[in-house]
Parts: structure tokens; sequence; C-alpha cells
């Protein structure tokens, strides 16, 4: 009889922990939802999507944004949140008032709901992708239902009106958009200027730090989507959420330190490396 080797020491997992997405496409993989797949699987989780836009673009540079229509959005929240044991949710860039509006009621009604919001509203190379107007409905409707909201500084400066200049001023944004939107905060500093990347958390009243060295030189998008589904992918494994804060930013480092890089043209490419 002829056996057949595989290298796979296992042939399945019985019952793979199962997370969710609801964000956009990035052509180029290094953000939104392709970004969000490739860390759930690194961290042991099954990924499932809900689209809701796709981006042609490379790592510097939007081309062109296109939302799916809201209708199509909820009929995948609703089908993958009746057939599959979902143990947390992120949502990345939800494009419009519509879309955010859809997203919320599709979440509502959720028992035990792991909910991190990723109010994703600039890329990194500076392009605008979210409908200003849908800041309204993630801060009435959106924000109230989640576990943590991560916003970078410049969402957290437009949600308070005030620019953060330094740890001090993040520390207490964090704790005015904890106590403005009744949930966990976490601002992220990866943007700063200061030496090392540091994020203040606040939950419950509390303050808490994250700090990681930065690599220098590396301009890399979607380490925000990264981060955000990485956390998701460890409270869906059930840890608490500041041990889950803790594990996502090691991760979200690694991907950093080990980024990819292209040049084409004369110019620089990097994208995060997933591998850990
Ligand atoms: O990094 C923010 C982001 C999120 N989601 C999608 C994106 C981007 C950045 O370009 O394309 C789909």
């Amino acid at each position: 009889m002829l056996m057949i080797k595989t290298n796979f020491r296992r042939s399945h997992s019985a019952a793979p922990v199962v997370a969710l997405t609801i964000a956009g496409s990035d052509s180029s993989a290094g953000a939104g939802i392709q970004a969000d797949l490739k860390t759930f699987s690194a961290l042991g989780v099954y990924g499932l999507t809900a689209v809701t836009c796709i981006v042609a673009e490379t790592p510097g540079k939007v081309r062109a944004i296109q939302p799916a229509e809201a209708g199509i959005v909820e009929e995948q929240i609703d089908v993958l949140l009746k057939n599959f044991p979902v143990a947390a949710i992120k949502t990345g860039l939800l494009c419009n008032a519509p879309i955010v509006a859809t997203v919320t009621n599709s979440l509502r009604t959720i028992r035990q709901r792991k909910l991190v919001v990723d109010p994703v509203m600039i890329a990194t190379s500076g392009y605008s992708l979210l409908d200003p107007r849908a800041i309204e409905f993630y801060e009435r409707q959106l924000f109230p239902l989640a576990t943590l909201i991560t916003p970078n500084l410049d969402e957290a400066a437009r949600l308070l009106g005030a620019t953060l200049v330094d740890r001090a001023s993040m520390r207490t944004a964090a704790v005015a958009l904890a106590k403005k939107y009744q949930t966990a905060v976490l601002i992220k500093g990866g943007h700063s200027r200061e030496r090392r990347a540091v994020d203040v958390l606040c939950i419950r009243g509390k303050l808490h730090e994250f700090s990681a060295p930065r690599t220098a030189r590396v301009r890399t998008h979607g380490t925000g989507c990264t981060y955000s589904a990485a956390i998701a992918a460890e409270l869906a494994k059930g840890a608490e959420l500041v041990t889950a804060i803790r594990n996502a930013k090691q991760f979200v480092t690694r991907a950093i330190r080990l980024h990819h890089t292209w040049r084409r043209r004369g110019r620089k490419m990097c994208a995060l490396n997933f591998s850990q």
C-alpha cells in the first residue's frame, strides 16, 4: 500500500477559536481585512470577515476607495454570527455613516460581546478614509457597545477637539474619552515624537501604559489594524483586556521590527511581517 508522508503533525484542530473582523480590503494587504486575517492566523485564531469597502492602494498611496452597500455588510455579519461561535469582534474601516449604523444594529443584540472598535479615519499616508459624517454615528452608537476603542493620536484629538502633545495629555485624553463614551480607551502613541512608542489605556478610571522600542526609519501602514486585530484575537482566546493589549503590543512591535522591504523605482516600500 502506498503511504503518503506529510510534514503536518496534526491533521486538524478540533474547534478553533473564532474571531470576526468587519473592515475594508487593502489591495496591498498590509492593512485592513488582510492584515487582520494574517494576525488572527499568526495568533492561532480562525478569522472571519465582513468586507465594508475596497481600497486600491500601496503602502504609501491610496488610489481609490469604493464602499460596499450597507445591506451586504449586514448580510455578511448576520450569516457569520448565526453560524459560527464568534468569540470576539473587531471593526476597522467602516467608511461611512450608513455602514457604521448597520454594524451597530447587527452587533447590538449579541450577548457576551467582546468588541474592539478601531476608529479608522485617516490612512498613514494621510488620505482621508472615513466620511466625516460617520464620526457622530461612531460616537453616539458604536462606541458605547465597545469593550475597547483604540484611537491613534490624531483620532483621539479629533474626538476630543484638542491636540495631544505629550504623555500627560494622552493620559488626560484617555480618561476624558473613557468617561465620554463609557468604555475602555487605548490611545496609541505610535505616531508621537517620543523615543519609545507608548500607548495609554484608561479602563474603569484606572490608567495603564504599554511601552515598546521604536524601529527607526520604517514607514509601515496597517500597524493600527494589526494591533486591534491582535487584541481581539487575545480576547477571543480568553485573555483579560490588559493582558490582551500587552500580548498584542508585543506582536505588533515584532511585526514592525521584522518588516519586509521592497525597492521600486528608487522608492523604498515597507510592510509588516506577520511570521512570528
Ligand atoms: O491603516 C488604516 C487602513 C485601514 N483599513 C484599510 C486601509 C487602511 C489604510 O490604508 O486601506 C482598508
